[in-house]
């Protein structure tokens, strides 16, 4: 039986996946003494600040391909996530072997890319046939999140990618030093009531999204989000909470 816990870090390009990456499997390492194993599924990255166990440019490299073939880079990055859609099997087999209590999988900087493409279902159904628990981290800049149609927006995204991925979404929301609304992005987001009294009063789409957003958090399985600073390593021990009780079947998550 796997007994590993695997993570996926998706994001918009610059979120801080792979920042956030590194700086969780330090925490893990370190406070709770887990075994990490971790893979870098971004073809066309030119730095990684981990080094990583599995690296999938080994196999396909965008760069490469970009020059092999004649592309730019946009059209290199999806033939190689084309590439990879066929052979997912390497990263299964992969995690299948790593001896680890976690596995964190950095995707690439071009979510669209990635989410709209075969390669992201494939890749998660391959590391659900090797995971105990898998889980996607949704990360988002902090520094975008401004308003409360914002907040609605990633409630709804979210939603979107635990259809699209077949798996639990939990958002992040990193970047929280250089955060510019901390008002929202304190316990707010975690507010029902707050957020969609504040969405009604802006308007028909606020109207509209206050009741996405009702519907929405009947069916959530947890309403808080995250707060973290990859950069300076804070709220690791919150999201690792969350992690922890998406993947411990322990009932109560809000
Ligand atoms: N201030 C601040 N900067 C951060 C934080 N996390 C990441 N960054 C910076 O944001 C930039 C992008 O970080 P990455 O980790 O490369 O983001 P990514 O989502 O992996 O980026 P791509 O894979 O290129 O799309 C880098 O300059 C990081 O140093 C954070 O918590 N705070
Ligand atoms: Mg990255």
């Amino acid at each position: 039986m796997p007994n590993k816990t695997t993570v996926v870090f998706v994001g918009s390009a610059g979120s801080g996946k792979s920042t956030l990456l590194s700086a969780y499997s330090m925490w893990l390492e370190k406070e709770v003494g887990a075994r990490v194993y971790k893979v870098n599924l971004d073809t066309a990255a030119e730095y990684i600040p981990y080094v990583p166990d599995f690296d999938v440019r080994v196999y396909i490299d965008a760069h490469r391909i970009a020059k092999e073939l004649g592309l730019g880079p946009n059209g290199a990055l999806v033939k190689s996530m084309d590439i990879l859609a066929e052979r997912v099997d390497i990263v299964e087999d992969a995690i299948r072997k790593a001896d680890a209590d976690f596995v964190l999988v950095d995707t690439p900087g071009q979510m669209e890319v990635f989410i709209f493409r075969d390669v992201a279902p494939k890749i998660f159904e391959a590391i659900k046939r090797v995971s105990k628990d898998v889980l996607a981290l949704f990360v988002l800049d902090g520094e975008v999140i401004k308003r409360f149609e914002d907040y609605a927006f990633i409630s709804i995204m979210s939603v979107a990618l635990q259809a699209r991925l077949g798996v639990d979404v939990v958002p992040a929301i990193n970047k929280y030093d250089i955060a510019p609304n901390l008002e929202l992005m304190g316990d707010v987001v975690s507010d029902v009531d707050l957020v969609t009294e504040r969405l009604r009063k802006s308007g028909l789409y606020g109207e509209m999204l206050a009741k996405i957003m009702d519907i929405l958090w009947l069916y959530a399985k947890a309403t808080r989000v995250p707060k973290v600073s990859a950069k300076n390593m804070q709220g690791l021990e919150e999201l690792h909470r969350i992690v922890h009780e998406f993947t411990c079947s322990c009932g109560d998550l809000t």
